[in-house]
């Protein structure tokens, strides 16, 4: 039976939006979704060509030079935001008013009060929304969340993150959007932090306090061409620099609300680590340890098994039980980063369906950047920061 049609708008597009229109692309035809996603409309702003190129590469059937006229259309159910963060709010705020499904790229904005005015909007709209933190659609997560939630990592003691990258090594990468802090929050620290903290607050729970040094290695950098994006500095004359406003590495001390202790290590300055979004969980009855470099990959350690005998095991999540690993190819066959955008993809289209809600949400995404500011500001005052200091 043919699906549903369900037509999105997209708002931006680069790296993200690549992302994004792959799983749209993708989703009814790998996951038994109700509806068969219409990539029906995307923004080209100041760049029209590029815009067009992208569309037709991608299967965008219009274009629209500004968000609020994809936003005012009737025909259009789900607004997808790939934009710089700090758009985030006001898109998100005139979707909700308008009654469009939201589904937003992280992190939700610049700061926990931008992020509540979001959670109120769509609150009050009654609109699904989903903030997306894909990593946490990676099967072998799914499992270890599995394996907590049974209780066989017991007590939970430690959590040790680190979200590693290099593309900003280079003192002559150009100042793009993600250097300035009104358009981007924070460096690495709300980048790669917030997804950090999602997962801990997923596998671990609530953080309570945070103390926190934030570094900037290079204050000035050129200012960018027309091609600096994420990862690619692009062909660059620029003699003039600007003022990096934001943190190139930060590192957290947080005490989680049910007692366990945590690090976040997480810089865009780490040489040779690409995207090292690394954890270790240790507790009363066993550890895991993850790394998305391998994401297929688990490594549980149970501390029942006899004294001999105990080391981390490695498990494939590629089987079905774990996570949504069942639906791919069979055991063994490993699936990459593009397919947890379509884990997320599936799992959307049918809270949509069923008006029910998804996680993370702009609830989600407000509880994270209130960490973060909590981080933000125990490094600027050189003090522990209860996070609930932040209003
Ligand atoms: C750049 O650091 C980036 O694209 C992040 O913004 C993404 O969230 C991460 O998944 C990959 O790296």
């Amino acid at each position: 039976m043919a699906k549903q049609k369900i037509n999105i708008g997209l708002i931006g597009s680069g790296f993200m939006g690549r992302a994004h229109s792959f799983a749209w692309s993708n989703v009814s035809k790998f996951m038994d979704t109700d509806f068969e996603p219409v990539l029906k409309v995307m923004t080209y702003g100041s760049k029209k060509e590029a815009a067009e190129e992208f569309a037709e590469k991608w299967g965008w059937e219009e274009l629209a030079k500004d968000w609020k006229e994809i936003v005012a259309r009737d025909d259009i159910d789900i607004i997808d935001i790939v934009t710089p963060t700090y758009l985030h709010k006001e898109i998100a705020i005139a979707a909700a008013k308008a009654g469009k499904h939201i589904y937003c790229e992280k992190p939700c904005a610049i700061s926990y009060a931008d992020c509540l005015e979001m959670e109120k909007a769509v609150t009050e709209a009654g609109v699904v929304h989903y903030l997306n933190h894909n990593y946490r659609r990676v099967p072998a997560i799914e499992f270890a969340k599995k394996l907590i939630e049974e209780g066989k990592i017991g007590r939970i003691y430690h959590w040790r993150g680190a979200y590693l990258q290099d593309w900003i090594l280079d003192p002559n990468f150009p100042l793009t959007w993600q250097f300035r802090k009104d358009m981007a929050g924070g460096g690495p620290l709300y980048d790669l932090g917030s997804h950090s903290v999602d997962l801990a607050r997923y596998l671990v729970g609530e953080v309570k306090t945070v103390m926190a040094k934030n570094y900037t290695f290079t204050p000035e950098r050129p200012l960018p061409g027309k091609e600096a994006v994420v990862f690619r500095a692009g062909s660059n004359n620029a003699t003039e620099t600007g003022k990096v406003e934001v943190d190139d590495a930060s590192f957290m001390v947080v005490e989680f609300e049910n007692g366990a202790l945590g690090s976040f290590d997480v810089t865009r300055m780490a040489g040779g680590r690409k995207n090292y979004n690394h954890f270790e969980i240790y507790g009363s009855k066993g550890c895991l340890s993850w790394n998305f470099e391998s994401m297929n990959e688990l490594r549980f350690l149970n501390l029942e098994d006899p004294a001999g005998e105990q080391g981390y095991r490695t498990i494939s999540a590629t089987l079905g039980g774990h996570g949504q690993a069942g639906v791919w190819w069979g055991p063994g066959h490993v699936i990459g980063y593009e397919n947890t955008f379509i884990h997320a993809a599936a799992d959307f289209l049918k809270a949509v369906k069923d008006g029910s809600v998804i996680t993370p949400n702009f609830t989600d995404g407000a509880k994270i950047i209130r960490v973060l500011e909590a981080a933000a500001r125990s490094s600027e005052e050189n003090r522990q920061v209860l996070v609930s200091e932040i209003a």
